[in-house]
């Protein structure tokens, strides 16, 4: 059953990968699961039909027969616990390269999406300027932290694991900020995961939809 998922038609970000749709892309690439893209307008986003299968009117949604699905992280769990490759097979490891999908998504994200909210959402608030550096502090300490325990390794806790994807996707948003930089193995952990083919199809992909141009395989 070829599963389906939901992706921006326009993306804001223009085909840069920041949208979230490429976590799921990249989940199904990584396990060689062929998948179609139904893309959705803003407006479609919202209708009931939309929100029958995401409550939220968000991308991306996964249909797998019966099965439908929100949240990346709940529909990346899905995609590697069906498939071999982005799991271990030992069970403590298995639980651990879960634990860090949970950790990019509940403990270094949130600080992530302040920086988004502050910078696009609240920019025109007198106060803007004053909370950005508390938020730029808050995302350091876990950018700190998450050095410090990556180390000199290649992924956070053995072989590529869903919890690497789900962190290098997170971290991708810091980019533009150059805050990555100040981490310079953070940096090359996120270049990593860019650089795995995987990825790079993945990317095409997504980037297809905003060139209109379709990617060569
Ligand atoms: N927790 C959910 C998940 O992980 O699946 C969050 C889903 C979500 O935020 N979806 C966004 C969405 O549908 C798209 S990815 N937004 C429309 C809406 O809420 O009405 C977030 C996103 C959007 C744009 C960029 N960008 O332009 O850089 C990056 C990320």
């Amino acid at each position: 059953m070829i599963p389906v998922i939901t992706a921006f038609e326009q993306s804001p970000d223009r085909g840069k990968g920041l949208a979230r749709d490429m976590r799921v892309r990249w989940a199904l690439e990584e396990v060689g699961q062929p998948y179609e893209v139904r893309l959705l307008s803003f407006q479609a986003m919202k209708e009931p039909a939309h929100r029958a299968l995401h409550p939220f009117g968000q991308i991306p949604t996964y249909e797998e027969g019966d099965l439908v699905l929100f949240e990346t992280g709940a529909i990346v769990l899905h995609i590697a616990e069906r498939h071999a490759g982005l799991l271990p097979r030992g069970a403590n490891a298995r639980a651990r390269a879960i634990a860090w999908m949970f950790a990019a998504l509940n403990t270094v994200e949130p600080p992530v999406l302040e920086l988004v909210t502050v910078r696009i959402l609240e920019g025109d608030k007198p106060w803007a300027g004053e909370r950005m550096p508390l938020v730029q502090d808050r995302i350091r300490a876990r950018l700190r932290d998450l050095s410090v325990r990556l180390g000199d390794a290649d992924w956070l806790d053995g072989d590529f694991s869903a919890g690497d994807l789900m962190m290098v996707h997170t971290l991708l948003r810091l980019k533009p900020s150059g805050m990555l930089d100040e981490y310079p193995n953070l940096a090359a952990y996120v270049a990593r995961g860019e650089a795995r083919p995987a990825y790079q199809r993945a990317f095409a992909a997504q980037l297809a939809v905003f060139t209109g141009k379709s990617p060569r395989r």
